[in-house]
């Protein structure tokens, strides 16, 4: 059943996006259910309420489905008014939104890279996530709260930096944040986890430092699996069967999710549906990586 008010919330303890929710539904008052999902094993009712993306977190409220954090944030301050998290004033509100698109566009676009690039690539995205922080560091200078003594829009965007930074910096062994070098971040840090609500809204650090040690391996055998779910579509379920005939790691690309695109059907040879054996002259396939079939 869902909450006092039908308030329902699809998310996962592990996650930063969620928590944005947790913590915009706790500050208001609003009574919710949580509802915790395995993203790598999506419940229907996830897929339904988020067809488009198929992530969380996803808001259910008087049978609408609301999803993205930063929306649903928006929805429930609109919905509730009690302690505002955006600003009233239209200019005010207008910037609080723009450094919350901003932190989601700049910071976790590159911590992404990081939590799942080669050490290569997650040099450079070091490097960019530290060039973010310097400007939010001179963003926040001489405020308490980028919301003033209250808590807001920007504060709720930022707040996984004050637990999931450190241990994604841990789990892929680099160093982003340093509170010598970002001492104004620092000190906002301190004081967000001061807020009513938010530690309480907060997974055990212990926990969600061995869950992002194991999510890289996760991811993998996601890529393995979706690539797998991907072939056996094209071998048996198409019109006419594409026989694929070169799996390898460059064929499977990547998208920005890490969902895997299986590419390059230059070797690909259709088969009438059905029909049990093909017709080829020669074998076909990049060595090493040709199946002993
Ligand atoms: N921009 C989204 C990001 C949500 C997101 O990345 N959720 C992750 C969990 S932390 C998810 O559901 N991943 C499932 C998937 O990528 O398939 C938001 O702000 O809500």
């Amino acid at each position: 059943m869902a909450g006092e008010q039908g308030v329902k919330l699809l998310g996962a303890w592990f996650s930063p996006f969620a928590q944005r929710v947790e913590l915009a539904l706790k500050l208001k008052g609003v009574k919710y259910v949580a509802v915790e999902e395995d993203i790598f094993n999506k419940s229907p009712l996830l897929l339904k309420s988020n067809p488009v993306l198929k992530k969380i977190p996803v808001l259910l409220h008087n049978e609408k489905s609301i999803c993205e954090s930063l929306v649903i944030v928006e929805y429930i301050d609109e919905t509730w008014k009690l302690n505002p998290i955006l600003p009233q004033d239209p200019s005010d509100k207008a910037v609080a939104r723009f450094w919350a698109k901003y932190i989601d566009e700049k910071l976790i676009e590159v911590i992404r890279k990081i939590l799942f690039s080669k050490a290569e690539e997650q040099e450079e995205a070091v490097k960019q996530a530290k060039e973010a922080l310097e400007v939010l560091e001179e963003e926040v200078k001489g405020k308490k709260l980028f919301g003033g003594d209250t808590i807001g829009l920007i504060d709720i965007t930022l707040g996984w930096i004050s637990l999931w930074l450190g241990v994604i910096e841990e789990a892929s062994n680099v160093q982003i944040f340093d509170s010598e070098k970002f001492p104004c971040l620092a000190k906002w840090v301190l004081n967000y986890l001061e807020y009513p609500f938010v530690k309480e809204t907060m997974p055990p650090r212990d926990q969600l430092a061995d869950f992002f040690k194991n999510f890289r391996w996760k991811k993998r055998f996601n890529v393995a699996v979706r690539t797998a779910e991907g072939l056996a579509y094209l071998h048996h379920e198409c019109l006419e069967w594409v026989i694929y005939c070169d799996v390898k790691p460059v064929n499977i690309l990547l998208d920005s999710e890490f969902e895997s695109k299986i590419s390059d059907f230059g070797l690909a040879k259709l088969s009438p549906r059905g029909k049990q054996t093909l017709e080829a002259s020669r074998i076909s396939g990049t060595k090493g990586y040709t199946a002993p079939k």
